[in-house]
């Protein structure tokens, strides 16, 4: 027999739903299993416990036996035992009154209800460890430009750089938009900006400096431009864009030019520029004015031309204050049978890992190979029997100890000779103590990502603030191999430098593909994890957004609360009070009107639009109140079928909402509510959440939540369907915000005004 016994607890469940019942138990179960609910019963005084509530179709009653607790006492209790199972999902209060049945115009002795919730036994997907924020609903990144994203630890922002496409959000008018999200680290809210029309590139990604006088530079360029573009960042706006012609350098040809990266060397209060351009080498860009004008900076590897098209794949960091570092490669893991090696620059000369200067001046055009400087890791390199070959770099980081450590791919048991066009990939960690370098194997990489790019894989990140800490794109868990069909973000933990490494999950069950993770640096305390998810076609053609957590150990979060949009709470967002059609079970009609569809979601229905055709209902507003002051950060409940593409546009303002996809969110976690809410319906639907910012609020006051449909085909500006892109509103979740003051960090301006 399955069955499940009740825990008589008293929870406050009903009272998100219908204030008049404060308390209530509650049980949770799913569809086929049976429940049964215990209740103390004396037979032999009269009463008895009568079910008043009468059951819905998809709930059965399959036993009520009575059980004496001492079979031989007389006059003893016992219990009445109510089993049932339900067929379908759905939910219910039950109430059950002790009485005797002969008597009327009698209150019961006793009332119980319980709230019944069965949701569907299907497995939930898009999980994610931590909050799951959206920075851009449109966005992806190649690798080769750095740093894709900062924080201004002073100024409180995050800023993050992608690339657009027109397979994703906004289809052709966003195609190609090289943009940058300015997101507040204090309200969750963020700022978008296009810094330039291209050709969709994911190469076109920009590199960010945030400067000494506070102020932001970015640096892009397109996939083969002529120049370096550049703006700089005020606080307010961007100055117009200004290009530095490569074309114009004396004596230069073949100046064609991909990738930035960006760096300020306090030292020599100079910034570098770095991209692949004069024969696809990396050459330098510096300045002396923080980036208001450059010269020609000198070229960092000679290039061999006579294989392939690309001189070396670099990645780089920098300490700030004397140093670039860079791990390379000869040239493009398709056209050679890459290794990986190391050197940095400093004083405007280059050196191997162990400071051997292999340039004496890196401004002129004379240099030494990329071959030439420390050797990392070797093509042919034989590992657990497995054989690597045609390494690419992923990540460089160095440390304040002087440690180095880098994150690369190679194929594994590939011909070296005839390579294969669909060979498998593995990652590899490896690091410098001053002495050696030793390497480590992480783990399956998978095959490429698309037909064209036989290297392409999910990459990895190594974490600035702290040398024990990893994340890789794989779609095969590091703990046990196995194939997981989707990319899939793992954190990894070491304890013995990068010799051995735990394993958690980041994201599980996701639909769709978690690629490029990167971490900016911050500071100790704080880490963010950036990727993107999506679907990545080419890298011309990708539908991505640009997502990520948040992990503040100075901050502690209460539960989520849970508040239902009702015709109560919920208005137009004009307040003009809430008109639908409905209620009912049906989809809505093509109206462009709110449906209450009945039979879904908490509380019993979900307001829907889409259902059958596109439509384009009015925004909604829904007001929410708490009764203690303080900070909440704030999400959005949607319901979304993984195999489609459901969605919600939302925001904290009605001139700021961002469309949020299933494919860019995480269902709502079991336990993360003060109560037990409904996450799973039938059809292979779930709850979904949408992180949208972080309101302060007083006791009892309110705050707004904007919500709209947004029913236009993914790929198109204005193409409305239905369907496969509905929405179905269910209501507000929120939570608590608490920042540990005492392990803040004063600011400057607050140290200053104490001397
Ligand atoms: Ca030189
Ligand atoms: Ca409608
Ligand atoms: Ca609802
Ligand atoms: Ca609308």
């Amino acid at each position: 027999m399955s069955y499940r016994e009740i825990l008589l607890k008293t929870i406050m469940f009903l009272a998100i739903c219908n204030a008049s019942v404060l308390l209530a138990d509650s049980i949770s179960t799913t569809v086929g299993q049976e429940f049964t609910i215990s209740l103390d019963s004396n037979p032999t005084t009269g009463y008895e416990w009568i079910l008043v509530s009468s059951l819905p179709s998809w709930l059965e009653l399959v036993r009520h036996e009575y059980t004496p607790t001492n079979p031989g006492q007389i006059g003893g209790g016992g219990i009445d035992e109510w089993t049932f199972k339900a067929t379908n999902t759905g939910s219910i209060t039950l109430t059950f009154h002790y009485l005797r049945p002969w008597e009327t115009g009698v209150q019961p002795l006793e009332i119980y209800e319980v709230q019944v919730i069965v949701q569907d036994g299907q497995e939930a997907q898009d999980l994610v460890s931590g909050n799951l924020i959206q920075f851009n609903d449109n966005g992806a990144w190649c690798w080769y430009q750095d740093e894709r994203a900062v924080v201004d630890v002073v100024g409180g922002k995050l800023i993050i750089g992608s690339d657009a496409s027109r397979f994703g959000v906004g289809g052709s008018s966003r195609n190609g938009n090289i943009e940058v999200v300015i997101f507040d680290l204090q309200t969750g809210l963020s700022q978008r900006f296009t810094l330039m029309k291209a050709g969709c590139d994911d190469h076109n990604a920009p590199a960010f400096l945030v400067r000494p006088d506070g102020k932001y530079l970015v640096v892009y360029a397109q996939h083969y431009d002529d120049s370096s573009r550049y703006r700089i960042y005020d606080g307010n706006s961007w100055t117009a864009e200004q290009k530095f012609d490569w074309n114009s350098i004396p004596g230069g040809t073949d100046f064609s030019t991909t990738y930035s990266n960006l760096f300020y060397l306090s030292a020599e209060d100079k910034v570098y520029n770095i991209v692949r351009c004069y024969a696809r080498s990396p050459n330098l860009m510096v300045s002396i004015d923080l980036g208001d004008t450059w010269s020609y900076g000198g070229l960092l590897t000679e290039p061999d031309a006579s294989i392939g098209y690309v001189n070396g794949y670099f990645k780089y960091w920098s300490n700030g204050i004397d140093r670039i570092d860079f791990v390379c490669t000869e040239h493009h893991p398709r056209d050679y049978n890459t290794s990986i090696y190391h050197g940095y620059i400093k004083n405007g000369q280059s050196f191997d890992s162990y400071g051997i200067m292999m340039d004496s001046d890196i401004s002129d055009k004379f240099a030494a190979k990329p071959a030439d400087f420390t050797l990392v890791f070797a093509a042919n390199t034989v590992v657990q029997g497995m054989m690597m070959t045609r390494c690419w770099t992923i990540d460089l980081q160095s440390y304040e100890d002087g440690t180095i450590a880098t994150i690369f791919k190679t194929r594994v048991n590939d011909n070296p000779f005839f390579p294969s066009n669909d060979p498998e990939h593995v990652f590899f960690y490896a690091r410098f103590d001053g002495l050696d370098w030793t390497s480590t194997y992480l783990g399956k990489a998978g095959s490429k990502l698309y037909y064209s790019e036989q290297d392409y894989t999910g990459l990895g990140a190594l974490h600035p603030n702290d040398p024990n800490t990893i994340y890789i794109s794989t779609p095969f868990d590091p703990r046990d191999d196995t194939d997981l069909s989707v990319h899939e973000i793992f954190k990894g933990a070491t304890d013995d430098h990068g010799a051995t490494w735990t394993w958690t999950p980041i994201t599980r069950n996701s639909v769709r593909d978690n690629l490029r993770p990167i971490v900016p640096a911050w500071d100790e305390d704080n880490t963010a994890l950036l990727w993107w998810r999506g679907t990545y076609y080419t890298a011309q053609k990708f539908d991505a957004a640009v997502v990520g957590i948040l992990d503040r150990p100075l901050e502690t979060y209460g539960p989520m609360s849970y508040v239902d949009a009702t015709f109560t709470n919920t208005t137009f967002s004009t307040g003009t009070p809430l008109v639908t059609t409905g209620p009912d079970a049906d989809k809505g009609a093509a109206d462009d009107q709110w449906h209450e569809r009945t039979g879904f979601g908490n509380c019993g229905s979900v307001l829907t639009s889409a259902e059958i055709c596109g439509e384009n209902a009015p925004t909604l507003k829904t007001q929410v109140m708490v009764t203690e002051t303080g900070t909440y950060d704030v999400w959005v409940n949607f319901w979304a079928n993984p195999d489609f593409d459901w969605r919600i546009k939302a925001g904290l303002s009605a001139d700021w909402m961002q469309l949020f996809r299933q494919m860019a969110c995480k269902q709502v976690e079991v336990g993360g509510h003060d109560a037990a809410i409904v996450l799973t319906g039938s059809g292979n639907t779930f709850l979904y959440q949408a992180y949208l910012g972080r309101v302060q609020v007083s006791a009892n006051d309110i705050f707004e939540v904007f919500v709209d449909d947004e029913a236009i085909q993914t790929g198109t500006e204005d193409t409305l369907i239905g369907d496969v892109a509905r929405t179905w509103y269910d209501g507000v979740s929120y939570a608590s915000v608490d920042v540990d003051k005492d392990n803040e960090e004063l600011p400057i301006e607050f140290n200053l005004s104490q001397n």
